[in-house]
Parts: structure tokens; sequence; C-alpha cells
């Protein structure tokens, strides 16, 4: 298998860690991309040009990163997202939460890095702005629900929030810390395993 990533996508870090927890890594070559300038291998597995992509040893490329991680976790037990349905939705749930914290702050950074100011569009980011705040302070009042132990749900929060603490830590950190008091203890904790050392974006 070849995972086309890139270091910086929080995305790719999710399926990534739960590669490297599910002892899968190894079977894993990868592949840097550069999202601004998709090389054609990219583009020829995934015409989204999007990361990540998992090209498949019989030549079909799946995507995105739930997918990927669908797949990944059906390779081998045991399994990360639950089989019991309702234990299954709620794990993905928190996949879909933390994703959706994932879209706010990647299209605010793109909007931020990748324009010019004059062509960005302040009413957008005001809105991914408080998507995000909204969001945090949801999870900062639902920790005590999130699935724990050996399942997706802590490893798409991780990469989203270590999205977050790279390119947007001022909306995560500093005097807003006070506001999420659970959920940066829970994160500061969890930064230091050696999945999350083995994945930091750079
Ligand atoms: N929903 C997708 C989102 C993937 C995504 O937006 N990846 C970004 C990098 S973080 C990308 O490839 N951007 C390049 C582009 O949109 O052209 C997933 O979960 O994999």
């Amino acid at each position: 298998m070849k995972l086309f990533y890139s270091p910086t996508s929080p995305y790719a870090r999710k399926v990534r860690l739960l590669a490297i927890e599910k002892g899968l890594d190894t079977l894993i070559e990868t592949v840097t991309i550069d999202t601004a300038n998709p090389a054609p291998e990219l583009l020829n597995a995934n015409p989204l040009g999007k990361v990540p992509a998992l090209w498949l040893d019989h030549g079909e490329t799946i995507f995105d990163s739930p997918v990927i991680c669908r797949y990944l976790d059906n390779l081998k037990q045991p399994y990360w997202i639950p089989r019991e349905p309702t234990a299954e939705i709620e794990v993905l749930r928190w996949e879909a939460l933390a994703d959706g914290l994932t879209d706010a702050a990647y299209n605010l950074v793109m909007e931020q890095r990748g324009r010019p100011e004059q062509e960005r569009s302040p009413r957008a980011m005001e809105r991914w702005t408080t998507e995000i705040t909204r969001t945090l302070r949801y999870i900062e009042t639902h920790m005590a629900t999130l699935p724990s132990g050996t399942t997706l749900a802590p490893l798409a929060l991780a990469a989203a929030l270590g999205y977050l603490d790279f390119r947007l830590s001022h909306l995560l950190r500093s005097e807003r810390s006070e506001q999420y008091p659970t959920l940066l203890a829970w994160y500061d904790t969890l930064r230091e395993s050696p999945a999350m050392r083995a994945t930091q974006p750079s």
C-alpha cells in the first residue's frame, strides 16, 4: 500500500495514527505530496487532488480519510471502529465532529495563508472562527462521553486538536485555554504518545 500524504495534513495524520496504533504502518509506503502543486501520481490516483489517498496493491486507490480509516481497520483485529452498531455510530459521530473541526480550521488557514489580504473574506473567516470556538466548547462539555480506549474517536480528535495547535494555537490556548481545561489536559497528555510524536506536523 502507498499512502499519499502531506506531513501537515490533519486528515492524513488521523490515518497515520490509526495505522501506527494498529501496527499496520510497516505495510504502508508513504509518498509526500505538495498539496499546492499535486504530483500527477496523486491526480491519477485521486481526481480530487487531495490527501490522504491510499493506493492499494491491486491498483485501486481509496479516499477520503474516513474511508481509508475504515479500510485499514477492516484489515486487522482488534477493531478500532466497533462492530456493535450503537458503539460504531458513536465513534463515527466523534470522527465526524473532529473532521468538521478540522474542516473549519483548514478553511480558515487556507484563507489566511493562501490569499493576499485584499482577497480574503472577513465574513467567511469570522464564520469559521465561530464554528471552531463553538465546537471546542461543545467538546469541552462532552469529553466524558468521548469513546475511550482503543477506538478511532480519540485519534480523530487528537489529529484535529494537533492541527489547531500547529496552525491556530491562539484559538486553542492563551487566554482561551481557561475555557477548555478538560480538553487541553486530555490533549496535552495524549500528544506525548509515541504515535503522536511520530506524526508531529513540521
Ligand atoms: N474530507 C477529506 C479532506 C482532505 C483534504 O482536504 N486534504 C487537504 C490537505 S489537509 C488537501 O489535500 N488539500 C488540497 C486541495 O484541496 O487541493 C478527508 O477527510 O480526507
